[in-house]
Formats: C-alpha cells, structure tokens, sequence
C-alpha cells in the first residue's frame, strides 16, 4: 500500500488540479458550481483500463460475430436465403450459446471498465479543443450504445420488453454503432494501449509499481467474478453444467416433456378443441390434403435434434416425423431448389408464418415432427405437427404447423 490515510480524504501532499489559490476565493460565490471534482482514488488509470479494456473488447467482438450470425439465420437477404447451411447441427446453439454467455460475462467488464475511467468522464476544463471535444462525444456514444446493448439484450432474455420498439431491429442496429465506435476508440487510444499492452508500460507512460499489485487484484477479482455469472448461467446451454445453471431464466429440464417452452399454446391462441379439424395443407405444382393419420403413415424419420432458443437456452431431444423433403417433393417441388413457406394455426404473433431455405428443406434431418422423445408432442410443443430443422434459430421451429406452401 501507498498510503496510511484514510481512503476517500484528498492527498495534501499532491498536488490537486484546481488552480484556485488557498483561503477564500472571491469567485467562489459567483460559480461554486464549477469547481472541478478532484478524484484521488487508484488504479483509475491507463495501464488498468488497457487491462479490463482487452478483455471488454474481445467480449464485444465475440458477440458481434455471433450476433450476426443469428440475425442473419434469422432474417438472411433474399440472394443467401437459400444457401444457408444446415450443419453442423449444433452450429445455432454453439454460436448463440456464445453470444449470451460472452454478453453477460461483457456486463460485469463493462461494470469495471467504467469504474476504472469514471474520473475521466470529469476532466476538467470539460472540453479543451475541438479535437478534444470530439473524442469525448466519441466516449459518450461508445459507452451509451454499450450500456443499451448489454441492457436490452438482458432484458431480452428474460423476455421484459419495457420500451416502445422491436427489439431485434434496434438491438441489431445499435450493435454496429458500438462495433464502430469500439474501433475509433481503439484508433485513437492506440499510444495509450500500446503503452500499456506489455508486462510492463513502456516510455514516458510508466505507472508507480507499487499498483501493480492491486490492479493484479482488481483483475483477479473481475475474472472472479465473470467465472461466476458464467458458471451459474451456461449451463442452459452446456448440458452438463445444468445442476450449476442457477440464474439463468430457463432451466434445460424444466417444461413439458422436459423441455421449456417460449410460448404456450393458450398464450398462441390454439387449443385442442380448434385441433379437432386439424389438416395438413400442402400447397405447390400438385396440391394435397392430409389427415393426421395420414401423416403418420407416410416415411418415419428419426432426428436427435436440439431446440436452440436465441434467447441461449438449448436442449437436444428425439425428434419424430416426416421429412419435410418428401412432403415437398409429393408436392411436386424440386428438392435442392424448393423453399417453403410454413404457417402455422397460431392466431396472432411474429412467428405464426416462417419460411425456409432450399438447403434446409433438402437436409434430410429437417422434419414436420409428430413426436418429442417417443411420444406425440404436447399441445405446448407444437402438437400435432411442428417444424424440427438442423442449425437454425428456436423461433423458426415452428409449432402447431397446418400448411406448407412450396415455393
Ligand atoms: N407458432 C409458433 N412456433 C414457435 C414459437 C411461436 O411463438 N409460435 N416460438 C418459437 C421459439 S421462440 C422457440 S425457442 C421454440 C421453442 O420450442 P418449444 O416450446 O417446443 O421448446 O418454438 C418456436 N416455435
Ligand atoms: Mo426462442
């Protein structure tokens, strides 16, 4: 330790950055206001904000490239819709898995991140020039568009949508505008960080290495800490870390079936008795008609398959039915070239219609699924017929399916 004073009293015998002269000001009364706040606190400096920054900056990496992998499983330009790849079959629940996981883990560097720079957000004058001035703005849109994107796509995962707009747009949005100012702080910072980057900070930068011990603490302590909220909430992704998986909103062997469910069938409007009538239209080159019995008749085809929520939650299960490609091609489509649209009986709601690329329809693990595990499906699942495909997003794997349409 540097000091015996007690933390939180000013230094007297540095040298504070108010220019003010001892006794009483006579500007005192006219702007007490402006008095520059004096920060004596360490470890608030560039070597420790290069240090959690690094890591800050490799979270928000990961989740940009994974979130544009879901987004764009989710809502591919027409030119790629369809060539998306239908392996490997655990490709969604990896990448989105990461995606969550590395967002909470970015909630708690950010949170240290901040600390380590909080003084800097008071440097006084506020703004020396116009270069200066813009660097802060820089800072500012950095750490608001952060602190949104961290903060919505909490929310989102425990399904809270307290703001007026559609989540996904903006949340994809803002994502660039991080990913962009990420990069322009690191271009103008890149003296600092490189100064800092070794084991020791080179030049005229260097720090008091008495710090090097607690900013070793602080850093142990963060690490501590992202090992935790990991820990407790990776599970809902990694099966066999499910008995750790405490905080995270979905447990993997809590629902129906053992298996959690998203929307229910009394929240998407469906109930068994408006199953009473239920047909399979498929419509193409060569409509048809099934019945559920009829289903149940054609080619039986097994698939262990997992749910992957984009919310990060995945289990895998036994997936039974039949191919979607074979319904397509007694439709008179072309596997390969064929696309489908997939409605489902759902009332109202954002997934109630989904289509699907030519390469997932030609995968032959892709099936209109009639059981879970063995069993018919719940109403919850999707009963009587739902859509189970390979490395694609939970909210495409449509439930109470009632018509495809070839494309
Ligand atoms: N028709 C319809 N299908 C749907 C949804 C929906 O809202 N409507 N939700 C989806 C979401 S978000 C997920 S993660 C999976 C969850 O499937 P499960 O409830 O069988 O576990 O179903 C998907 N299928
Ligand atoms: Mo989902």
């Amino acid at each position: 330790m540097t000091s015996s004073r007690p933390s939180g009293e000013p230094a007297p015998e540095r040298p504070t950055t108010s220019s003010r002269a001892p006794g009483p000001s006579p500007s005192r009364s006219v702007l007490p206001a402006l008095r520059p706040p004096v920060f004596t606190g360490r470890l608030h400096d560039a070597r420790t904000a290069t240090a959690v920054g690094r890591w800050l900056g490799a979270a928000f990496a990961v989740c940009f490239a994974t979130g544009l992998v879901s987004h764009y499983l989710q809502h591919p330009p027409a030119w790629l819709a369809d060539d998306l790849p239908a392996r490997p079959v655990w490709g969604y629940r990896g990448s989105q898995g990461l995606h969550i996981a590395t967002g909470l883990a970015a909630i708690v560097l950010l949170l240290v991140k901040l600390w380590a720079v909080y003084p800097r957000l008071f440097v006084w004058p506020p703004v020396r020039s116009v270069r200066h001035a813009l660097e802060r703005l820089s800072v500012a849109v950095l750490v608001a568009a952060a602190v949104f994107e961290l903060l919505t796509g909490l929310l989102n995962i425990v399904e809270w949508y307290p703001w007026p707009f559609s989540f996904i747009q903006v949340h994809f949005a803002v994502a660039w505008v991080v990913t962009g100012s990420i990069l322009l702080h690191v271009a103008v910072k890149a003296p600092e960080i490189a100064a800092h980057w070794g084991r020791r900070s080179a030049g005229t930068l260097a720090l008091p290495a008495e710090d090097a011990v607690d900013r070793r603490s602080l850093l142990l302590g963060m690490g501590a800490a992202v090992g935790v909220v990991t820990l407790t909430t990776v599970g809902q992704t990694v099966t066999p870390l499910k008995a750790f998986d405490l905080l995270a909103p979905r447990h993997p062997d809590h629902g129906p079936q053992g298996l959690p469910v998203n929307r229910t069938a009394a929240a998407a409007g469906v109930s068994a008795g408006a199953l009473a009538a239920w047909r399979l239209q498929v419509a193409g080159p060569r409509p048809y008609t099934l019945t559920l019995d009829g289903l149940r008749a054609m080619e039986h085809t097994r698939a262990r398959l997992p749910i992957a929520c984009v919310e990060g939650w995945a289990v895998q299960a036994d997936w039974g039915g039949v191919r979607v490609r074979d319904l397509v091609e007694r439709a008179g489509g072309v596997p390969g070239r064929a696309a489908v649209r997939v409605t489902s009986l759902e009332v109202s709601g954002a997934y109630r219609v989904m289509e699907m690329g030519a390469e997932y329809v030609d995968d032959p693990l892709t099936l209109l699924a009639l059981t879970l595990d063995g069993q018919p499906l719940s109403l919850d699942h999707g009963f009587p017929a739902r859509i189970i495909a390979p490395n694609r997003p939970g909210v495409l794997q449509t439930k109470w399916v009632h018509r495809l349409e070839v494309l």
